[in-house]
């Protein structure tokens, strides 16, 4: 499949995913919310992928917001609607059967760092910046950022972010836990790929159940989320994998994953 807008690259069991609009700073119009939601359905659905890396085109942005030209003209109900087509994008990412990274090459602003939160790890180049800011164009974070962002940095600082519009630079985004790490730009993506190679020599089943115990247990009450996890920690005895690794650990050797 070839996209107008993204490019994608396979190397094993990895994906990298390119959005490619870098003369408008990869901001996200319509036809590159369709792309990412085709491309997405087509990755999830694909056996031979364990891990997507998501990142923007050259060296300036990850993704700069939602396209903003196109934005502009929308009435309540246009808006209303683009708000729940990047939101089931989003959603379609988080709870994706692969493990998404993205890899913050610049600058992910407004819709742009609402996408980096749908993903499961974010790993910042030091030049990135991130923040929301929509309150300068007179609207609200639309495709999740209200509840993505505080669930990640905690009420106040969101708030701050939101209330503000002030961006944070990658370092300040690791101390407040809106990126896992921070690295050198021309590291980013030998970074992104180390550990996108590690997720995916683990062995398959685990990962996608540590996936869905986090994902969707942080949506159940507690007590709930508990039992949770032992059905999902039982289930896990099902695998070829559990029974290789824990055998392995025993006869003192390395495991050989079957499931991978
Ligand atoms: N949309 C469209 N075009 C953009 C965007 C954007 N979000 N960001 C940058 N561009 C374009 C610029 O217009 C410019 O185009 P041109 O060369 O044709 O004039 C080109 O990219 C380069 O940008 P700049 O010249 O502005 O580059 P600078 O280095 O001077 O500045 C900034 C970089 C600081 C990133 C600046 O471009 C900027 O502030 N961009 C906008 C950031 C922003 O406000 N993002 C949030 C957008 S709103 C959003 O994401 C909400 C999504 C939810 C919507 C809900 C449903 C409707």
């Amino acid at each position: 499949m070839t996209y107008q807008n993204l490019l994608l690259e396979q190397s094993g069991n990895v994906i990298t995913l390119t959005i490619n609009r870098p003369k408008a700073l990869n901001s996200l119009n319509p036809v590159t919310l369709q792309e990412l939601e085709q491309a997405f359905t087509e990755l999830n659905a694909d056996g031979s992928v364990k891990v997507v890396i998501l990142t923007g085109a050259g060296e300036k942005a990850f993704v700069a917001g939602g396209d903003i030209s196109a934005m502009q003209p929308l009435d309540p109900m246009q808006a209303r609607a683009v708000a729940r087509q990047a939101q089931r994008l989003f959603s379609l990412i988080e709870y994706s059967p692969k493990i998404v990274i993205a890899a913050i090459n610049g600058y992910a602003l407004g819709g742009g760092c609402e996408l980096a939160m749908s993903c499961d790890i974010r790993l910042a180049a030091e030049t990135a910046k991130l923040g929301q800011p929509e309150i300068n164009l007179g609207i609200i974070p639309g495709w999740a950022g209200t509840q993505r962002l505080p669930r990640l940095v905690g009420k106040g600082r969101a708030k701050e972010m939101m209330l503000t519009g002030d961006m944070v630079d990658a370092e300040k985004a690791e101390k407040i836990g809106l990126v896992n790490q921070t690295v050198p730009a021309q590291e980013l993506m030998s970074v992104a790929m180390a550990m996108a190679q590690k997720i995916a020599g683990k062995p398959q089943v685990a990962v996608r159940l540590i996936k869905e115990a986090v994902d969707n247990g942080l949506e159940m009450p507690v007590d709930k989320a508990i039992d949770y996890e032992a059905e999902l920690f039982g289930l896990c005895f099902a695998s070829r994998d559990q029974k290789e690794g824990m055998t392995a650990f025993l006869e003192k050797r390395k495991a050989q994953w079957k499931d991978c």
